[in-house]
């Protein structure tokens, strides 16, 4: 006879819903952004799933030189230009301008599977976490173990997450997925300043240094449906570096009450603080220029 059960026994099943009430029956409305620079191969499957978990589909464009921006206008996204900087900078204008309560970060590539989102986004409407990051050391990844290129970025970014876990005392395993949600005050009040993909880790660095509540569900990253990825480790690797240093040991947060953070699972941070800076008390990013539907350029 078995006297442990194994771990994942009183794991509850992956929901396929969302329930969208508070504890406390507050409706609470999701802004799914969705940052992408010529993805016109790639989009429309993306957004046609994603659409049925968002009360508001923003596109945020990188100034796309191919027909990106009518696919998303034709699917009923609102769709905006970054500032033509990075993705960063893209996320960015997607906080500005998202309306939600909960914001939910996805690529437009193809990688990251929209049936995730309800697990994304519901430790947040049950108040449990401030901030839910896909794992792709949960979930699996098809994109990180090919190329030399791929392998680099898996280590640097096990480095940068083993030194989060050290020094803050969480247990994340992943610090730089692109798929994940976060509470739409809590995402503004880190005042994020990123312009590249380093907006990733200094949203998980901010969000633990800050004491917010933040954990991981698993999601499996496939690799892109078509074209190939704008990230060049060469290119890159000295700003992550520099994000990763100053955010961890150097930047300091908001003076606000101190509160317990925990990465296990949302069970675990009952006792978080839901105090947050007050939303929108900071100029908004980026042009944010918003297309038209009907004449997306
Ligand atoms: N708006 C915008 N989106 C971008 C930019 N660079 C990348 N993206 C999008 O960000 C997502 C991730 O980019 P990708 O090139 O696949 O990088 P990887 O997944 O990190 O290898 C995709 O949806 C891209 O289209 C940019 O400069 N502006
Ligand atoms: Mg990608």
């Amino acid at each position: 006879m078995t006297d442990i059960l194994p771990n994942w026994y009183t794991q509850p099943a992956r929901p396929t819903v969302i329930t969208r009430q508070t504890p406390d029956g507050r409706e609470v409305r999701i802004s799914v952004i969705v940052p992408c620079r010529n993805e016109g191969r790639n989009i429309r499957p993306v957004l046609e799933w994603a659409a049925p978990y968002a009360d508001e589909l923003l596109v945020v464009d990188g100034h796309s030189s191919d027909d990106t921006r009518t696919i998303a206008a034709e699917l009923g996204a609102t769709v905006l230009l970054d500032n033509g900087k990075g993705k960063g900078d893209a996320l960015r204008v997607g906080i500005a301008h998202a309306s939600g309560d909960i914001l939910l970060f996805i690529d437009a590539d193809g990688s990251h599977d929209p049936r995730d989102i309800p697990a994304l986004v519901q430790p947040i409407i049950d108040d449990d976490a401030d901030h839910v990051s896909g794992s792709r050391m949960l979930g699996g990844s098809d994109e990180l173990h090919a190329t030399i290129n791929q392998f680099i970025r898996l280590f640097g970014s096990q480095v940068i997450t083993l030194s989060i876990n050290y020094t803050q005392g969480v247990r994340l395993t992943d610090s730089q997925n692109g798929f994940r949600a976060i509470r739409a005050e809590v995402a503004r009040s880190l005042a994020l300043e990123s312009e590249i993909p380093t907006i990733e880790q200094e949203m998980v660095i901010k969000t633990v240094r800050s004491g917010y509540r933040i954990c991981e569900v698993a999601t499996h990253e496939y690799v892109r449906s078509n074209g190939e990825s704008n990230f060049r480790v060469l290119d890159v690797w000295f700003q992550f570096v520099k994000s990763w240093l100053y955010y961890l040991f150097i930047w300091r947060p908001p003076t606000r009450s101190a509160a317990r953070v925990t990465s296990d699972s949302p069970e675990q941070s009952g006792s978080a603080a839901k105090e947050t800076n007050s939303p929108g008390s900071r100029k908004l990013p980026g042009s944010g220029e918003q297309i038209p539907k009907a004449s997306s350029r």
